[in-house]
């Protein structure tokens, strides 16, 4: 039996984790539950649409979906607060625009449900600090002055784990960059159980094979990053011009053949886009350019890349015409699922001896 398998059977068999039992009548079998997180650190680049985000769209059917702006994530690493509060609303109705289903997927933001915070405290208390020291993202964000990095951007992994165990979440749809933390996750949760009882569902990640790595523009060693420079990726929001020049500019070698291969990571990155995006076979695409050079298959790149945005950015101006409308459904987003996070953390919170 697998972990996930075996943690849902001990939650269907009622306490201790019976938050999700309690919402779902018990004669209807119940579908495994997702739930993933992003940071309005910036606005969203074509690495989380293709890591990430249309993952949640395609697969609405299939899970029980929670989507959170996690915007306590973001302050982690300084943010001016007109643009935080910009962005938090921003990525909302982007994420809305991408597809997200409000009918079908509860999307709030983080700092609207209190409860994060207040188990991920519980959470540090159980976490190793040998364990946080091991995590490669905080070493990338805090830099070679490591002194100087906030005490929140350390216990990040925890405030993550928290949002994902508050849900008893099956799994976990991120990228690739995401793997040590929900690795973390598992472990925290597994911590938890064996010192408290059995309390937490043991997630899984879902990491796809193709694109859950999207790579910079401007230097293929890097992953794509919302917080890094302009050149290096492009947002959902760029208008078409800036996508085509972005494209025409991002940094391959110089070879000739369009092929993919691994070990030429700029042409590589650019195929891989390409693949995503037209849904055709690998061997397709390179029979398709074998006889053209990189202008020409750049310019079908961009032209692709528009196509795919074009639809998200007028969706994306029909939802932000109407700010209040959002609000109301961040608000019924948060609504829904508030009583599996509360019930998550009562039961936490006596297991521990606080109630
Ligand atoms: P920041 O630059 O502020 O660290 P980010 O864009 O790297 O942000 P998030 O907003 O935290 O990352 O990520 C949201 C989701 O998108 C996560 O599941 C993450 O794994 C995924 N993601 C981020 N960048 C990429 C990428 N380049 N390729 C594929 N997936 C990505
Ligand atoms: N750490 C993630 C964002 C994130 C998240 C989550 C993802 C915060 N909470 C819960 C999945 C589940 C990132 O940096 N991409």
């Amino acid at each position: 039996m697998s972990t996930s398998t075996s943690a849902r059977a001990r939650r269907d068999s009622g306490a201790p984790a019976t938050a999700a039992t309690t919402v779902t009548p018990a004669t209807t079998p119940r579908r495994e539950r997702v739930f993933s997180g992003i940071k309005p650190s910036g606005t969203p680049t074509l690495g989380n649409y293709l890591g990430a985000i249309r993952h949640w769209v395609a697969e609405q059917d299939i899970y029980d979906n929670i989507y959170c702006v996690v915007d306590l994530h973001a302050i982690t690493v300084p943010q001016d607060p007109a643009e935080l509060r910009a962005n938090t609303r921003q990525l909302a109705a982007l994420l809305l625009a991408c597809g997200i289903d409000p009918e079908r997927s509860a999307l709030f933001i983080q700092s609207h449900m209190p409860e994060h915070s207040e188990l991920a405290w519980i959470l540090n208390c159980v976490t190793p600090t040998g364990w946080l020291n091991r995590m490669t993202q905080f070493k990338a964000k805090a830099g070679a002055d490591r002194e100087a990095a906030s005490a929140g951007l350390y216990a990040y992994p925890v405030l993550m784990a928290a949002d994902i165990l508050a849900y008893q979440t099956d799994a976990v749809p991120v990228g690739d960059d995401q793997r040590q933390h929900v690795e973390l996750t598992r472990d925290i949760a597994n911590a938890f159980n064996y010192r408290f009882g059995a309390t937490f569902v043991e997630p899984r990640a879902l990491i796809r094979e193709v694109g859950a790595r999207i790579m910079s523009l401007d230097d293929p060693a890097k992953k794509m990053s919302k917080s890094e420079s302009e050149g290096s990726y492009i947002s959902l929001l760029d208008p078409p011009d800036a996508i085509r020049k972005k494209i025409a500019r991002a940094t391959t070698d110089s070879q000739r053949t369009i092929v993919f291969d691994e070990s030429r990571p700029g042409i590589y990155n650019l195929l891989t886009i390409y693949e995503l995006l037209s849904g055709q076979s690998r061997e397709a695409i390179e029979a398709e350019f074998a006889s053209k050079g990189y202008k020409e298959f750049k310019a079908a790149l961009g032209e692709l890349v528009v196509t795919a945005l074009t639809p998200v950015q007028a969706r994306y101006a029909e939802i932000t015409e109407n700010p209040g409308q959002l609000d109301a459904l961040l608000a019924r987003g948060a609504a829904r699922v508030r009583p599996l996070a509360q019930a998550t953390l009562r039961t936490a919170k006596a297991r521990v001896g606080l109630i």
